[in-house]
């Protein structure tokens, strides 16, 4: 049965928020980032996108191309209140929600006894009315499609994507709009003279999985309009964890903990994307005898960042005394929500940094209570 899917995103979400609460910024080029000259612009009214201005791009620049801006510090304690709203709004239509980030989502609506264009509306409808604020709508039969779609006629827009528009309607679009084609392989794409997902179509299979390995295969389906990723909602993401099948057994702890930071690196982003914290990180171990072990520490704060989650991993792999070769190594954070109770407010913020010292003074004490909060497991 074809699928329903819709993709939510909030128009310049920041700067909204921030028109929002100072209408007299309505209309005007809003740009909101880190307040040093080095900082990066996190992102920027529609006004402020005419300049030329954009997420990531340095604050000194954007001041050059647009002087006339007007430049606010990020409030991340407000973002996340208002996120918390729209999400609360999302879940009334429908429990299958899957939050991408702060301000971004997909709502699998094929059972809803209302069409999705129906459905659409009356988000965008609610959205207005509960918090004065714009999102833009994506409607397709798969996830990849649905966010093309939603991007379509920013801001403020509805699109729907339908199976007879497919393929033509991605051909003119650039090769970094397809999921699983980021910016590396975008500019390795671009070195090849493909620019655009046109030219894309023309590879066959053998030569997609020749660019991009085991993933050839699924981009080569998705420009084809087959996409068969399920829209997993919040509810049901109860860990977020890399593992990995060395290529040679080893007891090398430097190696490990090396590979455990990569880990712990993707484990955070991931996290970060979805606007996840989690409270308890795992190590799994598998000896080369096939002898599994997984240990676990439990936080009293939630923690996202890659340092306070390696810090944890780290910690666990030094205490283990390693009498044989290990196979497999693996991390994963559990323990997860959305929304912790003491908020995290991001980057550089003066809550955060309190916030960060909190967690850093948690983890101290929990080294000290040391093991016996370690949890320890052996599996079969
Ligand atoms: P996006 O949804 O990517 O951007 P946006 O909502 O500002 O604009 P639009 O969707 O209309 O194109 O990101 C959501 C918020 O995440 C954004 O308002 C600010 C934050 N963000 C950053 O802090 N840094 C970034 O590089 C990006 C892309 C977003
Ligand atoms: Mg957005």
């Amino acid at each position: 049965m074809e699928r329903s899917i819709l993709h939510l995103d909030m128009d310049a979400f920041y700067a909204s928020v921030e028109q929002l609460d100072n209408p007299h910024l309505k209309g005007k080029p809003v740009i909101v980032g880190g307040s040093g000259d080095r900082s990066v612009v996190s992102t920027c009214s529609y006004e402020a996108r005419q300049y030329g201005v954009h997420s990531a791009m340095p604050v000194f620049m954007a001041k050059k191309k647009c002087p006339q801006g007007i430049f606010l510090p990020a409030r991340h304690k407000r973002y996340e209140e208002v996120s918390r709203e729209i999400f609360g709004i999302f879940n009334q239509f429908t429990p299958l929600v899957e939050p991408l980030s702060i301000d971004e989502a997909f709502l699998d609506v094929t059972n809803h006894r209302l069409p999705p264009a129906v459905i659409a509306a009356e988000l965008k409808e609610r959205v207005l009315k509960d918090t004065g604020l714009t999102v833009s709508v994506g409607i397709s039969y798969n996830k990849f499609l649905s966010k093309i779609a939603s991007s379509w006629n920013k801001p403020d827009g509805l699109f729907t994507i339908t199976p007879d528009m497919m393929p033509r309607i991605l051909f003119p679009l650039k090769v970094d709009r397809v999921y699983g084609i980021g910016n590396k392989a975008a500019k390795k794409l671009n070195s090849l003279g493909i620019y655009h997902i046109r030219d894309l179509f023309a590879l066959d299979r053998r030569r997609m999985e020749e660019l991009f390995g085991k993933q050839g295969g699924e981009i080569y389906h998705r420009i084809r309009g087959i996409d068969n990723r399920p829209v997993i909602s919040s509810r049901d993401v109860k860990s977020v964890g890399r593992e990995t099948t060395l290529d040679r057994d080893t007891r090398d702890k430097s190696f490990i903990r090396k590979l455990l930071f990569e880990f712990c690196k993707e484990i955070s982003m991931t996290l970060d994307q979805k606007n996840f914290y989690g409270k308890t990180v795992t190590v799994k171990l598998k000896t080369s005898s096939f002898r599994t072990m997984t240990r676990s520490k439990t936080l009293e704060g939630y923690i996202k960042d890659i340092h306070e989650i390696y810090e944890v991993a780290d910690r666990i792999i030094r205490d283990i005394e390693l009498k044989e070769d290990l196979r497999l190594i693996g991390v994963s954070v559990s323990n997860l929500t959305q929304h912790p109770v003491e908020q995290v407010s991001m980057f550089e913020d003066r809550e955060y940094k309190k916030k960060k010292e909190i967690d850093r003074l948690v983890l101290d004490i929990n080294r000290k209570l040391g093991d016996d909060i370690l949890k320890f497991g052996i599996e079969l």
